[in-house]
């Protein structure tokens, strides 16, 4: 059974571990919540007001209207509505917290801006005048500018015109470009309360337009403010797995999404006072590992090692070695406070939005970052005196993996322009490229279909980017360094290997898919064309969050083809699945194919390649 949980050996070790040990994981809660409800699997049900719940009968045999009226189109829309609504806010909120650092750069110690050339280009784009202001200076002016991308007082957000002219003309023909970050998002959710929108494809052209403040606004602001803030990532080897864990050291997992505390602690594990600490405690050192979002950060900027995905996080504490977990928010399942219990392990939550009830709070801000992240690591230290058993790392050996991409770092490993990739795209050395995104969900075998849908692409000249926990499957099978050039087909290797590039390139965490965004209007802008018009796609193919459902949608609103792998709530509606998966086509070129087979939706992302280089005329 544990061999239908994951591919790896290091995650099948510590499931049979913890099995022994009596624990109850992420597998056997959905065990005990099979069979899933089918209305709400269907997108059927309906619990927006207090004259419901209601349900609608998917066999025309019993109820097909809710106590409103509302039917299923409207129903299933409205549901949909509501998760784009939520995943959009999630990434947005994480690049707000991003930016009331950025205002007080100056002001704090434990911030300061890293890449200054960065800082000042956002700045002017922002229209921002320079002249003779200090860093502190554009800094919190730049942070005010983005903050009224939020609002509701803009016509339309900043970084949209960073989209070619053709694609903005698109949008604005369908009336989803965005005004403000918030405002999409608040008028999504009044539109889906009772008696608003009951029009499904009015709803759907909303759900357009919020994701689109996130793709363009919430998330590309988060990742333009991280790297002014952090440092844009450049290429580096660091290594992945479980077996980055060490026995004999202070083991502290860094978890969630925001780079703010992952990035101080790690200052702060580095810090002679604290190492003297550890050692003094018996220790031979501090390790850090990643998983996640958060990890990927660390990864990108720092070259911290990651120990996985989402679905590691409960197997890395049962390893017994980890002495304190720190996470800021998203895709920390609560479940890691009880396995944490069964060890030494102390779960530490770090923001005021993201208490776990079982849990230690030590809150950050940016005015205490430094004091309180150094408190976390003495607590590791402590903790790592009261380390009881069963202690068990898997013997893997990590694996090597190259990260950093930026679309800075990948400019530059071209010379500095576009062109060697544009024109390897045009000679057909390579195919095409396709954003491999999302997470783990515990009803697809844990990294299985990244890693097949990954491996059939680059077997067939298609260079892959990926990001979030897909990133993280792909490392971990081997596909991000140079060598893995050796998987690829004859032309992409070639590129690959003149290079010295793997060609599963990693751009980072979920909000780095602005990253993708901002590489493909680049790359369109460059050749006169659309998004639409380029051999590009999009797949999510063991998803589970609302995010990735933002994220698939402003892909689509952006003319991509997005291959889910796991079935999204929205098959109790003819009309939202025909307009999803085949009518959104004739109005931005993108659609969602629903594809839970890697190796097909491989064939469906090559043979829409092929279809966009025909008419390309390359
Ligand atoms: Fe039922 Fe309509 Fe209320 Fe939904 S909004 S719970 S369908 S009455
Ligand atoms: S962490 S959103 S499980 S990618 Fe970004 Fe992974 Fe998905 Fe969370």
């Amino acid at each position: 059974m544990v061999k239908e949980y994951s591919v790896h050996v290091d995650a099948k070790a510590m499931i049979s571990k913890l099995q022994d040990e009596g624990r109850e994981l992420v597998w056997d809660r959905l065990k005990k919540q099979e069979p899933q409800c089918g209305y709400c699997s269907l997108g059927l049900s309906c619990r927006n007001c207090a004259m419901g719940p209601c349900r609608i009968d998917p066999f025309g045999e019993g109820p097909q209207r809710g106590v409103c009226g509302a039917d299923a189109d409207v129903i299933v829309a409205r549901n949909l509505a509501r998760a784009v609504a939520s995943g959009a806010a999630a990434h947005s909120d994480h690049g707000r917290d991003l930016v009331e650092v950025l205002a007080r750069v100056g002001k704090v110690r434990a911030y300061s801006v890293k890449d200054e050339g960065k800082l000042r280009r956002l700045a002017e784009e922002y229209g921002i005048d320079l002249d003779g202001k200090s860093t502190e200076q554009i800094a919190a002016e730049l942070a005010d500018a983005m903050l009224e991308d939020f609002g509701s007082k803009k016509e339309r957000i900043q970084l949209i015109g960073r989209a070619p002219r053709r694609r903005v003309e698109v949008w604005e023909k369908l009336g989803v470009v965005s005004r403000g970050i918030d405002r999409e998002i608040v008028e999504l959710m009044h539109r889906t309360h009772m008696g608003v929108d009951n029009d499904p494809v009015n709803i759907l052209l909303q759900c357009l337009r919020t994701s689109l403040g996130d793709g363009f606004g919430g998330s590309m602001i988060a990742t333009e403010v991280s790297d002014i803030l952090f440092g844009t990532p450049e290429p580096r080897m660091s290594r992945i797995n479980l077996g980055v864990l060490k026995e004999r050291e202070v083991n502290i997992i860094l978890h969630g999404h925001n780079p703010v505390v992952s990035d101080a602690i790690v200052d702060a594990a580095s810090s002679e006072e604290m190492v003297r600490l550890a050692k003094e405690a018996g220790a031979e050192g501090i390790n850090l590992a990643g998983v996640c979002c958060t990890g990927t950060e660390v990864l990108m900027r720092r070259g911290v090692p990651l120990a996985g995905n989402h679905l590691i996080q409960e197997l890395v504490i049962g390893t017994g070695v980890v002495d304190v977990i720190v996470v800021d928010y998203q895709c920390i399942m609560p479940a890691i406070v009880d396995v944490a219990k069964c060890y030494h392990t102390e779960v530490i939550t770090t923001s005021p939005k993201a208490k776990f009830k079982g849990a230690t709070h030590i809150e950050f801000a940016p005015e205490n970052a430094d004091e309180r992240a150094r408190e976390i690591v003495r607590i590791a230290i402590e903790r790592f005196k009261q380390r009881r058993g069963p202690i068990r790392i898997p013997e893997v050996r990590p694996v090597e993996l190259m990260t950093g991409f930026s679309v800075e770092a990948v400019l530059k490993a071209l010379g500095g322009s576009l062109r060697p990739l544009i024109d390897a795209i045009k000679d057909g050395s390579i195919r095409g490229v396709v954003g491999s995104v999302g997470c783990n969900n515990p009803k697809v075998k844990q990294d299985s279909s990244h890693i097949a849908l990954a491996r059939r692409l680059i077997e067939n000249d298609v260079l892959v980017v990926d990001t979030g926990c897909a990133a993280i499957a792909d490392a971990k099978a081997g596909l991000k360094t140079p060598e893995a050039a050796r998987h690829a087909g004859n032309g992409l290797r070639k590129v690959c290997e003149a290079l010295r590039i793997p060609p599963v390139l990693h751009f980072g965490s979920c909000v780095d898919n602005s990253r993708i965004l901002v590489a493909l209007c680049a790359i369109a802008s460059e050749l006169g064309v659309d998004i639409s018009d380029l051999p590009a796609a999009g797949a999510a193919m063991e998803w589970y969050s609302e995010k990735a459902i933002a994220i698939g949608t402003y892909f689509v609103a952006s003319g991509l083809l997005v291959v889910l792998g796991v079935p999204p709530a929205i098959y109790g509606s003819k009309l939202v699945l025909d307009v999803l998966t085949s009518k959104v086509r004739d109005l931005t070129g993108g659609r969602f194919v629903v594809e839970p087979d890697p190796e097909t939706a491989a064939q469906i992302i090559l043979e829409d390649i092929e279809e966009k280089r025909r008419a390309l005329g390359i």
